[in-house]
Formats: structure tokens, C-alpha cells, sequence
């Protein structure tokens, strides 16, 4: 999957809105064109989307939502049927086969992890139903969904590792809170930074999942700390911000100062995460952008409409120091 991605986008470049560069009038709210592809959407009609979220566990899901909500409201002419599967990937599978039993028009699914969805994608196809997937990937073929927006994962845990592997030119004892087990973004950023930081004095002495929550955080932290001693430990390179956020109260906990005795990298730059950097508790920061929501809903009626769209979307990170993020938290809408 991943080096079919790769290739997918080297053709197709990194802008977020090259989506619909191929459709012709999609950007507007009530133009969607004659019934095509998939089980409706045409003429005025309401367009029902059926979107599987993951869950709730960070800053960023909660951006991802509202962005989604904001994108399929009943003004932009969709009924949003909205299920949030709480980390569970049967519950998520469960939640799609739910959706193509109504007959919605259209499923968005931000997977929870990236194996196990061949035969309910098949369903789907099955059902003429086309599926959109937002945020993360999945390992089944290309062929089993119309269309992709999200972001590089390899390329932000690349960036985070460049950082560091600049930063660090002592031997340096590093432990990894890791994003949830299976999904692409945990799987992507642990190789993309592993990658950078190869042939540099950084040793990863500890990796662990804290699932993307701010609490699976603080306490993979502790036991790290428990273990390791807080002298034993140079940096924390969390998956998200909210597992760093976490990071830093176990590691205050227990004494030492996180920033300092501690650095710790992040990615995902919401605004908790972008407040810590500020005050130099976080030390630097890739961005993973969660206002995926209009793309989304932009794919998803060109789609409806029977136009040609973009495999994949990728939308552009960028990355923050201190003093980038002090320049840039009063403006962050997330
Ligand atoms: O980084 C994390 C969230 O899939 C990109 O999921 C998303 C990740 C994001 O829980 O905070």
C-alpha cells in the first residue's frame, strides 16, 4: 500500500484542493448534477452520507469532526448519519455494514486501523454504494474505494526524525509513545522518523502504544519513567500531541522538566499541543492537518455526480519551533 501510495503521489502533487481539479462546478453547495455512480445524490435532492469516525481520543479527532459536521450540514445539501466506533475496529466494520444496510448514498470512513477491510469495502462495491476515506489509510486494493484525503504520515515522522537527528548529536536515549496499534499514522510516522534518525547517536531504549489519548500517554510515561529512571531518558517522540501532553505530567510527576531534563518532539500541532511549545515544554512539532471535512465533502458529490476524481489527496504539513509556533498559535483555529 504504501509504495503504491508513494507513486499515486508523486502524480498527483500536494495540494489539498487538486481534488476536484478534474470536476468541473463542484465547489458550490447545491450543484450536484444528474444521478450517477453511486445509490443518489442527484438533482436537489439530500445526499445521505453515512461517516465512521474513529472515536474521540485527541485534539485533532475533535477538529476532524467538526470540520466534518461544518463540511456535510444540511445547508451544503447532506443528512450526516455520524457514527463514532471508540477506537474499535469491529465496531467500525460494524458501523459501515450498518450504513450500507439504510442505502446511504455515500460512506465516509476514517479507519482505525489500516488491515481488515477488504470484504466490507466489497459490500459496499457490492451495493453501488461508493466509499470515501478520510484521515488514514488501509492496505485493500484502490479499486475497493473511490477516493483518499489525508495527509503523509511517513513524511511528518521523516520530518519530526530530521529534527531530531539535528538536534541530538550525542548519544541520546529516546522512548516512543506510539499512536494505535495497526492504524497508518502510528505505522507511517515510527518509519519515517526511524528512517531519518538512522546512523545518528539517537537510540530508541523503549517504544510503546498509548493509542493516541492524552491518559495512554501519561501512563506509558510513567512505567518508561519507572523503568529508565528520568535520567535515564533524553526524548519522547509521541505519535500526537495529546500523548505528549500526557508525557509531560508524568514526567513533572516525577520530578524533572519536561523541555529541559526531557525534550519531547510531537506531531499534530493543535492548539494545546502549540501552547506547550510556547511555554518550552514541547520542543518542536510537526503539523498534521485535521480540516479534511470540505475536501471530503467536495469528493463525495463529484463522486455522486459520476465525475472522474483523484485517487488520492494529499493535504501539506508544516512544522514549528518555538518561536514559529508563538507567531502562529493566535491565529490556530484548532
Ligand atoms: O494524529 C491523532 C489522532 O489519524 C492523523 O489520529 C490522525 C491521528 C492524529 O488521534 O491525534
Amino acid at each position: 500500500m504504501r509504495k503504491q501510495l508513494l507513486s499515486t503521489l508523486a502524480l498527483v502533487g500536494v495540494m489539498a484542493l487538486t481534488a476536484t481539479g478534474c470536476s468541473t462546478d463542484t465547489a458550490d453547495n447545491d450543484d450536484v448534477a444528474a444521478p450517477g455512480g453511486g445509490g443518489g445524490g442527484g438533482g436537489d435532492e439530500v445526499i445521505t452520507v453515512g461517516f465512521a469516525q474513529t472515536g474521540s481520543e485527541s485534539g485533532w479527532r475533535s477538529a476532524n469532526t467538526e470540520s466534518m459536521n461544518e463540511a456535510f450540514s444540511e445547508e451544503n445539501g447532506f443528512e450526516l448519519v455520524f457514527n463514532s466506533a471508540d477506537n474499535d475496529p469491529a465496531a467500525q466494520i460494524a458501523a459501515v455494514r450498518s450504513f450500507i444496510n439504510q442505502g446511504v448514498d455515500a460512506i465516509v470512513i476514517a479507519p482505525i486501523v489500516e488491515d481488515g477491510w477488504d470484504d466490507v469495502l466489497r459490500e459496499a462495491q457490492d451495493a453501488e454504494i461508493p466509499v470515501i476515506l478520510e484521515d488514514r489509510t488501509v492496505t485493500a486494493s484502490d479499486d475497493l474505494y473511490a477516493s483518499w484525503v489525508g495527509l503523509d504520515f511517513e513524511l511528518e515522522g521523516q520530518k519530526a526524525g530530521e529534527w531530531a537527528a539535528e538536534e541530538f548529536t550525542e548519544p541520546t536515549n529516546m522512548v516512543v509513545l506510539e499512536g494505535t496499534t495497526g492504524s497508518a499514522p502510528a505505522n507511517d510516522r515510527a518509519a519515517g522518523f526511524d528512517a531519518a534518525i538512522e546512523g545518528t547517536p539517537i537510540e530508541k531504549i523503549d517504544s510503546q502504544s498509548g493509542d493516541f489519548t492524552r491518559d495512554g500517554g501519561k501512563s506509558v510515561m510513567e512505567g518508561f519513567l519507572q523503568k529508565h529512571g528520568a535520567d535515564g531518558i533524553d526524548l519522547v517522540y509521541a505519535h500526537n500531541d495529546d500523548m505528549g501532553l500526557g508525557a509531560i505530567e508524568a514526567i513533572e510527576a516525577a520530578g524533572a522538566v519536561p523541555g529541559e531534563d526531557i525534550k519531547i518532539i510531537t506531531i499534530d500541532a493543535v492548539r494545546d499541543g502549540m501552547q506547550a511549545l510556547v511555554d518550552g515544554k514541547i520542543n518542536y512539532i510537526v503539523e498534521c492537518n485535521p480540516l479534511l471535512g470540505e475536501t471530503a465533502a467536495e469528493l463525495v458529490k463529484a463522486v455522486l455526480a459520476g465525475e472522474e476524481v483523484e485517487k488520492t489527496t494529499i493535504v501539506e504539513d508544516q512544522a514549528f519551533d518555538q518561536a514559529a509556533a508563538e507567531e502562529a498559535l493566535p491565529d490556530r483555529t484548532y
